[in-house]
């Protein structure tokens, strides 16, 4: 563990992934993750957010919790649990499946009820996901840009595959909750993809930690 991570960092915040199953949610967190571990890890089940620790222009430590809400869909009675309290909210859809993309109104209606009329909703973030699939897009960008426009949200293009733009997507995301702007080079350094070898999910129900020693404990359950 290096010095800058002992600091208490000066925000902490809190990032729900949600979208339609096989949109690619567990990919992207699992991506972004692996950054920091420098290794491979399968989700195992429990496991439902890890910790990043990134520095924002302005020498801002950020503590960011990613939550990945797994298998919930809508209208599932731990939604609620997993969106409360968040800072932001990253919704996500394949770009090679327009019914992900449509049911994001729904996930935002969902949003919706839990924050209540009243209370402003957490930062949201539009995340269009496996552009290496680019050839079988299924949802134009400009579908893509005026939902984001109507509903006040980011626009982001990543692909968890191959780990484009994943780390710019959630370092923006952290600068538009904190209301810190990017500069250009933060910008391209983040563009910066991440060579690693996507992890397939296919025995996740057995998925076991691919090491057995003990695990530093970033990665947390809700009970
Ligand atoms: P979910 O957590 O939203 O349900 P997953 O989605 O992360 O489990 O991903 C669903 C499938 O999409 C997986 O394929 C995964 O490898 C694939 N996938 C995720 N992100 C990308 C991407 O950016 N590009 C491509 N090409 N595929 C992606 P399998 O075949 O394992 O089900
Ligand atoms: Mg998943």
């Amino acid at each position: 563990m290096s010095d800058s991570e002992d600091e208490a960092p000066d925000r902490q915040l809190k990032i729900v992934i949600m979208g339609d199953g096989a949109s690619g949610k567990t990919s992207l967190a699992t991506r972004y993750a692996q950054e920091q571990f420098g290794r491979q890890y399968k989700q195992t089940v429990g496991i439902d957010f890890f910790l990043k620790r990134i520095v924002l222009p302005g020498n801002v430590h950020v503590a960011l919790q990613v939550w990945d809400i797994g298998g919930q869909t809508l209208g599932g009675k731990m939604l609620e649990n997993y969106i409360f309290g968040s800072h932001g909210i990253v919704l996500v859809y394949d770009i090679t499946s327009y019914a992900s993309f449509e049911n994001l109104d729904d996930w935002y209606s969902s949003l919706k009820k839990v924050f209540g009329k009243e209370t402003k909703l957490p930062h949201v973030a539009l995340v269009g996901n496996k552009i290496d699939l680019e050839h079988m897009r299924t949802v134009k960008i400009d579908k893509h840009q005026k939902f984001a426009q109507e509903k006040g949200m980011s626009s982001h293009f990543v692909s968890a595959k191959t780990g484009d733009s994943v780390s710019l997507c959630f370092q923006r995301v952290a600068a538009d909750i904190l209301g810190i702007k990017l500069t250009k080079p933060e910008v391209e350094q983040h563009q910066k993809v991440i060579k690693a070898e996507i992890v397939q999910y296919k025995n996740e129900a057995s998925a076991k930690p691919v090491t057995n020693k003990p695990q530093k404990s970033s990665l947390c359950s809700l009970q």
